[in-house]
């Protein structure tokens, strides 16, 4: 749908014979439901389910089903504070690898039917998709194929059908998914039970029964795993990596491929920064005073959002069936935070020129500023500056209308189309010359450079080396301190 929108935008789609193209996309690219995901940028993740009872972070499977008691769980809550947070959608963690399944599955003996809770008539999923509909917030589900609790595991074929079982029931129960989220641990001993997964047969299923929902995992097939649990991917960071050869969990790629990504990888697998609000994956009473400031949830969102990645921020239910208070507070304070210095675009009013045009020698044949450089100033991801094919290096100037203090840049550019830039630095015109001011390797989907606050009344960008001809949908500048 975007790519079709871009390419339209970009005339090549509704082209007269004399238009001109839009540059050729360079490969790999992403798909529409990839690109649709990563415009989402911020969801939030729940761990929730038997460990918030019994105080662990992974269970062993054979606990109680009695100890689930949350006393008020309030999904409408939970929602609320999202929304309210600024997040696009919610990942449950539907059955974490104690296996204990948070919906009444036909496929496992260890489930919420199991409890007294709500007479065994309890279903957490249901509950919380209703809410994620009443607020306009989309659905996603952690399922973990390692299940400590199911008497079959071990038994690959078993399993793997029981396994598919419960994957139907949340892909045909709760209306759209939009992400299937699987993880790569398995803490089996060396005398454990092996199980061999079958992704390609599930794999297989999301697509069929929800064509939309992307699949996350070290290898994707549609986002990846950034490489670490701390919230950060590379200060380089490509949409691409090779994932040919590698597996889940113990044979996943080497980290440095997942944070950084790969220039010349063959598939486009988006990064995912996974990461708790706590130092802990579920609720853990003495864990309420841990809860991240302010200072380290910008540091996070800087180095995944402000990298090209997106970010998956944790926020654990409690006891009571709730988004703790406290985690509430700062999520919302982190929101109204980021967006008093994300909403004052101080590019308004500016003129922007650049050292190449797309056409602009041709422009008898109409390119009407399909391609010009004011095109970085609206936020319209569809509409872009590019240059001449065979152009490696150019740049472009931004006039601002008056002297402003800025303290940071935000670019993009258009994925639908491939990642290109592999270097650039940013000047700013200070006492009648160019200063630099800052630099950096990739952009991707969006990047955030911060540097001192100054006072400027002219921003320079220079592409130095792309790998094809330079193209940005999106210059901001702005003011955090
Ligand atoms: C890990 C799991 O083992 C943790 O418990 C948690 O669910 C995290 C998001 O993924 O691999």
């Amino acid at each position: 749908m975007f790519k079709a929108a871009l390419l339209a935008a970009c005339g090549c789609a509704v082209r007269a014979p004399t238009a001109l193209p839009p540059p050729a996309a360079i490969a790999p690219t992403p798909s529409a439901r990839q690109l649709a995901w990563q415009e989402l940028e911020l969801c939030a993740f729940v761990h929730f389910g038997m460990n918030t009872f019994t105080g662990r972070e992974w269970g062993e499977g054979t606990e109680d089903p009695a100890i689930f008691a949350p006393e008020s769980l309030d999904c409408r809550q939970w929602a609320r504070v999202f929304k309210e947070a600024g997040m696009k959608g919610v990942i449950l963690t539907a059955k974490h690898h104690d296996g204990f399944c948070l919906w009444p599955s036909q496929h496992s003996p260890h489930i919420v039917a199991q409890s007294a809770w709500r007479n065994g008539k309890g279903d957490v999923v249901r509950e919380l998709s209703e809410a994620c509909r009443e607020a306009g917030l989309k659905l996603g589900v952690y399922l973990s194929p390692w299940d400590r609790a199911h008497p079959d595991y071990g038994d690959s074929p078993r399993y793997n059908a029981a396994y598919r079982g419960q994957l139907e029931e949340l892909l045909t129960s709760y209306g759209p998914i939009f992400e299937v989220w699987w993880d790569g641990a398995c803490g089996e001993g060396p005398n454990g039970r092996k199980q061999v997964y079958d992704f390609d047969g599930w794999t297989a299923l999301v697509r069929k029964l929800q064509p939309d929902a992307v699949i996350f995992s070290d290898v994707g097939p549609d986002v990846r795993w950034v490489g670490n649990e701390d919230g950060s991917a590379g200060e380089t960071c490509w949409g691409m990596i090779s994932p040919a050869g590698y597996g889940r969990g113990a044979g996943g790629p080497p980290q440095e491929m997942l944070n950084r990504g790969l220039e010349d990888g063959t598939d486009w697998l988006p990064a995912e920064c996974d990461v708790s609000i706590r130092p802990g994956w579920f609720w853990h009473a003495e864990e309420d005073a841990k809860v991240k400031s302010l200072v380290e949830l910008d540091a996070i969102w800087h180095a995944s959002v402000g990298r090209g990645a997106s970010l998956l921020l944790n926020v654990p239910a409690n006891r009571s069936g709730r988004i703790s208070d406290g985690d509430a507070q700062r999520l919302v304070e982190f929101h109204r935070y980021l967006d008093a210095i994300y909403s004052v675009d101080l590019t308004r009013g500016a003129r922007a020129t650049a050292s190449n045009v797309r056409g602009e020698a041709a422009s008898l044949h109409g390119s009407g500023g399909r391609f010009a450089p004011g095109n970085v100033l609206d936020a319209d991801p569809l509409t872009c500056w590019a240059t001449d094919d065979g152009v490696a290096e150019a740049s472009m100037e931004l006039k601002l209308p008056a002297s402003r203090r800025i303290d940071r840049i935000l670019l993009q550019e258009p994925i639908a189309l491939g990642q290109r830039v592999r270097s650039f630095t940013v000047e700013a015109r200070v006492d009648g010359g160019w200063k630099e001011i800052a630099q950096g390797t990739t952009i991707g989907r969006k990047r955030i450079l911060r540097f001192a606050p100054l006072e400027t009344s002219a921003v320079r960008i220079h592409i130095r080396s792309a790998r094809a001809c330079p193209m940005l949908s999106r210059v901001g500048l702005f003011r955090g301190t």
